[in-house]
Parts: C-alpha cells; sequence; structure tokens
C-alpha cells in the first residue's frame, strides 16, 4: 500500500455531448471517478479553491482541490488510470501551460523521488504553487515532501492572497 497525493485543476468547461460540466463539476466529478480506479481508495479530499491562473492570464481562473489516496497501483499505472479520466472529462494535450477541462498530477507517492519520461515525483512545481501547498496543507498538515521539507513551512513562502476556497 502506497499513501499518494493527487492535484485536481480545471478551469474550462468539459462540453461533454449532452451536459456542459463547468470548472467545479469537472472536479466533482473527478472525485467520483478516481474513486472507482482499481486497488485504489480516496483517504480525503479537500475543499476547492479558486485561484487566478499561474501561467498566462489569458485563461479563466483555477478550480483546485488536492486528493489523499491509499494504492496498491505503481506509480505509472496509477498515472495510467489518471490519464484515462483526464481523457473521459474532455482533456486535450495542446497548448503548454493553456486552459484545460481537468489536469490530474501526482504530486506525491509514498516518500519516493521519481524521475522518468512520464513522471517527476515530487511534482517539479509543487513548492511554488498555493493552490497545491494551501489544500496539502489542509488535508496533512505534517506532510513532508522528500527533498523539500515541511509543507508547513514551505506554505509560509507562497503567495495566497488570491487563493479562495468556493
Ligand atoms: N494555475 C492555477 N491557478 N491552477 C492550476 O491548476 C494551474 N495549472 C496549470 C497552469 C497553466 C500552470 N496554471 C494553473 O497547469
Amino acid at each position: 500500500m502506497t499513501i499518494a497525493y493527487i492535484g485536481l485543476g480545471s478551469n474550462l468547461d468539459s462540453n461533454l455531448p449532452g451536459k456542459i460540466n463547468s470548472p467545479k463539476e469537472n472536479i466533482l466529478s473527478a472525485k467520483e471517478a478516481i474513486s472507482t480506479i482499481e486497488s485504489t481508495t480516496i483517504l480525503s479530499v479537500s475543499s476547492l479553491y479558486q485561484s487566478k491562473p499561474v501561467g498566462p492570464q489569458n485563461q479563466g481562473d483555477y478550480i483546485n482541490a488536492v486528493a489523499k489516496l491509499e494504492t496498491n497501483l505503481a506509480a505509472t499505472d496509477l498515472l495510467n488510470s489518471l490519464q484515462d479520466v483526464e481523457n473521459e472529462h474532455g482533456r486535450k494535450r495542446e497548448e503548454h501551460w493553456g486552459a484545460r477541462t481537468l489536469d490530474l498530477d501526482i504530486l506525491l507517492f509514498g516518500g519516493q523521488i521519481i524521475q522518468n519520461k512520464r513522471l517527476t515525483i515530487p511534482h517539479k512545481e509543487l513548492c511554488n504553487r498555493s493552490f497545491v501547498l494551501v489544500p496539502l496543507m489542509e488535508i496533512e498538515p505534517e506532510c513532508i515532501i522528500p527533498g523539500k521539507g515541511k509543507v508547513s513551512d514551505l506554505v509560509l513562502n507562497v503567495d495566497k492572497t488570491e487563493l479562495k476556497v468556493v
């Protein structure tokens, strides 16, 4: 069993046939979909947070959350399942740092440091982003980020003014 933390993000309607899902609905629906991944249980999910985009500003505000999972899958298999969920939510792999219907990132996977073609864990930008650190801190205040330190220390160094619970 491995404890993993996943970042969820959305700032686009998914426009799926027959329904238009807002960013907030995309996150809630992703949570349901993640709960059906084999050999994986959701232990907790943070509040939903709204923030201005990091990167190009010509896109809408994001809704973000962090989920804590327990899984028997290997990191790559968990990634495959998360990418299936992204695709089911109309994810298109287009512009770098552009708007997206659903982004699911493995932030932490046990205490492991993983670096390969598909995965960098801990996630590269984890320590710079209030929309990740604040929800992570909410569900796991004692969390240690391998090679980086305590989430409770890291969260002090990021700008939280534009972040609000929705
Ligand atoms: N900005 C915010 N606020 N939230 C995100 O989830 C997010 N994801 C991204 C980029 C485009 C870097 N900006 C973001 O991938």
